[in-house]
């Protein structure tokens, strides 16, 4: 397994002492960890100043966390109680939409008591989609609102916000197609769908989340920029962050596009997911 960033900051304090290369070699291991090549060397270009004062690998982790703070954006997704809330889960094929919907199903349910959750079957495209939220909607006491396979997600969407607001439901979320044949397609996809459920919403609350894999590596950052053209992202969640060798792509795309993080995914299970919080992120991502 690859070394984490936190250990070849270590390995960089037992290598060597001198300063001009001791920022070259940074400059590699941030780009290393996803925090993208010009994200780094503006870090290295801002340490350039202090380093003279950093003498240990913790001043030097403290010095970095701090820079970095400053560049992400956090912001909570949260459920208005008092209207509908909407959710739309985007993101490439395979990053972990589905799971993560499952998630927030129980972190409102458990954390938030909001009660009479509706899953909208939403990615009509992939073979065996509608039954796995199915099997997820059965686990949580969810309603799962599908059509069948092939069928147009906006379609799906639109049944399952009139139906949450038939039953006083706050909250529905609602999963996506991450593949289509072309870009194009998908975009043009996701922008239908946006249209349908801005015609549909009223007076709710409709929130955009882009699903990206901490894994995935620089990638992510062009995901982010293709959801974020065709329908403009509210919120990032960060799936797959169980363990701390990659994942600053979340860094590099909140600094690039201006999205907030809300949510950490790390792990399979419904529970493995918790609120954004900057310092725990960070301190795995330095984790040695
Ligand atoms: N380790 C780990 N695995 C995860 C996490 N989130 C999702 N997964 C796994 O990633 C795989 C894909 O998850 P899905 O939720 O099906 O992903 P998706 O984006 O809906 O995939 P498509 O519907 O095919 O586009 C599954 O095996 C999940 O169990 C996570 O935070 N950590
Ligand atoms: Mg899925």
């Amino acid at each position: 397994m690859k070394k984490t960033l936190g250990e070849r900051l270590r390995d960089l304090f037992l290598g060597t002492t001198r300063n001009g290369l001791l920022l070259e070699e940074l400059e590699d291991i941030l780009v290393e960890a996803d925090i993208g090549a010009s994200l780094a060397a503006e870090l290295v270009e801002a340490l350039r100043g202090e380093s003279a004062g950093i003498e240990s690998r913790e001043a030097l982790g403290a010095a970095l966390k701090a820079l970095l703070k400053k560049y992400l954006k956090v912001e909570p997704l949260t459920v208005d109680p008092g209207r509908l809330n909407l959710f739309l889960v985007l993101g490439v094929n395979g990053v972990g939409k589905t799971t993560t919907i499952a998630k927030l199903a129980s972190f409102f349910g458990r954390t938030e008591g909001i009660a009479g959750i509706t899953l909208a079957a939403g990615d009509t495209f992939r073979a065996g989609a509608i039954e796995q939220l199915k099997v997820h909607g059965d686990r949580l006491g969810a309603r799962v609102v599908s059509q069948q396979q092939g069928s147009d997600p906006g379609a799906v969407i639109y049944d399952a916000i009139d139906s949450a607001r038939a039953r006083g439901g706050r909250l529905v979320l609602a999963d996506t197609a991450g593949r289509m044949h072309t870009k194009a397609n998908l975009v043009k996809e996701l922008e239908k769908i946006d249209k349908v459920i801005r015609s549909r919403i009223g007076d709710g609350q409709y929130r955009k989340v882009l699903v990206i894999d901490a894994t995935t590596g620089q990638n992510g950052l062009r995901q982010a920029e293709i959801f974020n053209e065709a329908v403009g992202v509210s919120s990032g969640i960060l799936a797959k962050y169980d363990s701390a060798a990659k994942g600053g792509i979340a860094v590099s795309i909140s600094k690039t596009l201006g999205i907030p993080f809300s949510f950490l995914g790390r792990g399979e299970k419904v529970d493995d997911l918790e609120v954004f919080d900057p310092d725990r992120y960070l301190d795995t991502l330095f984790e040695a």
